[in-house]
C-alpha cells in the first residue's frame, strides 16, 4: 500500500514539474519570436529607410503596446554597430558620447548611478555597439556600448556569427538586484542565404537587437498563476556547465525526498536548462 503512495507521489511531482517547464519554454519560444520579429521590423523600417522611419519616440510606443507579444521579459532595445572610424561623425549625429558599461559598481541604486550621462567615455575599440532604441522599461542602457560588457560582448559575436538568437550565462543586469540573461539577433543589411558563412554574415552585421530577462520575478510571476506553491519548491538551473549549475530561480535546494527533473530547451543549442521540483515536505 504504501508503495503505491510512493509511486502516486513520484507521478504527481512529475506531472507538475512537467507542466510548469512546458509552461516556461513555451512562454520564452513565444517572446523569442517577436524579438526575432522585432529585429526584422529595425531592418525593415531602420535601415531599409532612408531616412530612417523609427526614431526613439516611435520604437519606445512600439515596444511598450506589444510588450503582451514578449510574456517573461524585462525590455528590449536595439544597438548599432559603429566602426572607430565613424565614432566621431556618430557621437556628433547623436549628441551623446559612447559609454562603456559600469560593472563595478554593484549599488545601482542612487539615480545618479544610473544616468548614463555619468558614466565614463567607452576607451577606443576597433568597434562599437550604443544602445539607440529602447523600450522604456530599459532606457538606462540608451548610449551604452553593449560590446563593453563580458556576456553582452559574447552574445553580440556570436549571435552575428551564427544568424541565430543566442542567449547569455546568468548574470547581473545593470540596474536589477538579480541574475538575469540577455536574448540576441544580430541585424544584417543584406538577406542572406540560410547557409550564408559566418564571415558574411559578420560583414553584414548592422546592430542587435536585444532583450533582458530577469528570470527570478518572471518565472515568480508564471509560478504563481499556478497556485501551487504551497505545495512544491521549484528551481531553475542554467546547467551549460554541468559541474558548476547556475540557480537562477527559486532557493537553496533543501533535500525533501523526492526530486524531478524536467529539461527546459530555450532555442539556444549551446546553453542547457532544467527545472528541478520537489514537495516542500516530506510524506
Ligand atoms: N539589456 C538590459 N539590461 C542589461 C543588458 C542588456 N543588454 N546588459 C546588462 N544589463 C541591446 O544584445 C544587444 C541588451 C543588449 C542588446
Amino acid at each position: 500500500l504504501n508503495d503505491g503512495i510512493q509511486l502516486r507521489r513520484r507521478e504527481t511531482i512529475a506531472n507538475m514539474c512537467d507542466e510548469r517547464a512546458r509552461m516556461l519554454q513555451d512562454q520564452f519560444n513565444v517572446s523569442m519570436n517577436h524579438v526575432h520579429a522585432l529585429a526584422i521590423l529595425v531592418s525593415t523600417f531602420y535601415h531599409g529607410k532612408q531616412p530612417p522611419a523609427i526614431d526613439q519616440k516611435t520604437f519606445g510606443e512600439y515596444t511598450e503596446r506589444t510588450s503582451f507579444e514578449r510574456p517573461l521579459t524585462s525590455g528590449v532595445a536595439y544597438a548599432l554597430r559603429v566602426r572607430h572610424s565613424e565614432r566621431e561623425k556618430f557621437e556628433k549625429e547623436h549628441g551623446w558620447t559612447i559609454k562603456k558599461m559600469d560593472t563595478e559598481d554593484q549599488d545601482q541604486t542612487l539615480a545618479q548611478d544610473c544616468d548614463p550621462a555619468n558614466l565614463d567615455p567607452s576607451p577606443i575599440q576597433d568597434e562599437y555597439a550604443p544602445v539607440i532604441l529602447s523600450q522604456e522599461t530599459v532606457s538606462h542602457i540608451v548610449s551604452i556600448d553593449m560590446m563593453s560588457g563580458k556576456e553582452d560582448r559574447e552574445n553580440i559575436l556570436r549571435a552575428r556569427a551564427s544568424g541565430k538568437g543566442v542567449l547569455t550565462s546568468p548574470f547581473k543586469l545593470l540596474k536589477s538586484n538579480h541574475l538575469g540573461v540577455v536574448l540576441t539577433f544580430a541585424v544584417y543589411n543584406t538577406h542572406l542565404h540560410q547557409d550564408a558563412t559566418p564571415e558574411q554574415r559578420i560583414n553584414a552585421t548592422v546592430g542587435y537587437l536585444g532583450a533582458s530577462y530577469d528570470v527570478p520575478s518572471l518565472v515568480e510571476k508564471l509560478l504563481h498563476q499556478l497556485a501551487s506553491k504551497q505545495t512544491i519548491v521549484v528551481n531553475v538551473y542554467d546547467t551549460t556547465n554541468a559541474s558548476a549549475a547556475i540557480n537562477m530561480y527559486g532557493p537553496e535546494e533543501i533535500d525533501t525526498g523526492f526530486l524531478h527533473i524536467s529539461s527546459l530547451d530555450f532555442g539556444d543549442p549551446s546553453r542547457k536548462h532544467e527545472m528541478r521540483c520537489r514537495f516542500k515536505q516530506r510524506p
